[in-house]
């Protein structure tokens, strides 16, 4: 996303509390609910919040064993053919990423890369959105085509 750097090092980069949660929002990064998408500068891939704002939807179902026991590396994996969530085993989850305005360093590091949430996709949560991904160009092409999959992460 951006790096080493701290959220606010050099600028707010992102959309989360700032304060102590949930009683004191201090706005520092100028939204104290959703900002609109241009709301920060693009990361160093042109990619536009990444992280903050919103959950965003996933494709993949929630399962706590998803991506193994956490020793091995997995590259692009595909995420589970079912969903389980063993706090609501009757529950259908999708998995959620990038954190939201209610995110922040003092409650919930959701923001963060390689953090998720999960939640059913009939959800009214005030903090949940999906992203609108395209596949990039390959070499020679004439401009990105629209990817039916949803981003992934
Ligand atoms: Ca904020």
């Amino acid at each position: 996303m951006w790096g080493d750097a701290a959220p606010d090092e050099g600028g707010w980069r992102v959309n989360i509390w700032q304060g102590t949660f949930p009683t004191t929002n201090t706005k520092a990064d100028g939204f104290a609910a959703t900002a609109p998408v241009r709301a920060f500068a693009a990361n160093a891939y042109g990619a536009l919040a990444m992280s903050g704002n919103v959950w965003e939807w996933c494709s993949d179902w929630y399962h706590p064993q998803a991506y193994g026991d956490g020793k091995q590396v997995l590259v692009d994996p595909q995420g589970p053919t079912r969903s389980f969530d063993p706090q609501e085993p009757g529950a259908q989850k999708r998995v959620m990423r990038g954190g939201s305005y209610l995110c922040s360093d003092t409650y919930c590091l959701g923001y963060l890369p390689g953090t998720r949430m999960k939640s059913t996709p009939d959800t009214s949560l005030c903090h949940t959105g999906f992203r609108c991904a395209l596949t990039a160009p390959g070499p020679g092409s004439a401009g990105a085509v629209p990817d039916k999959r949803v981003d992934k992460r």
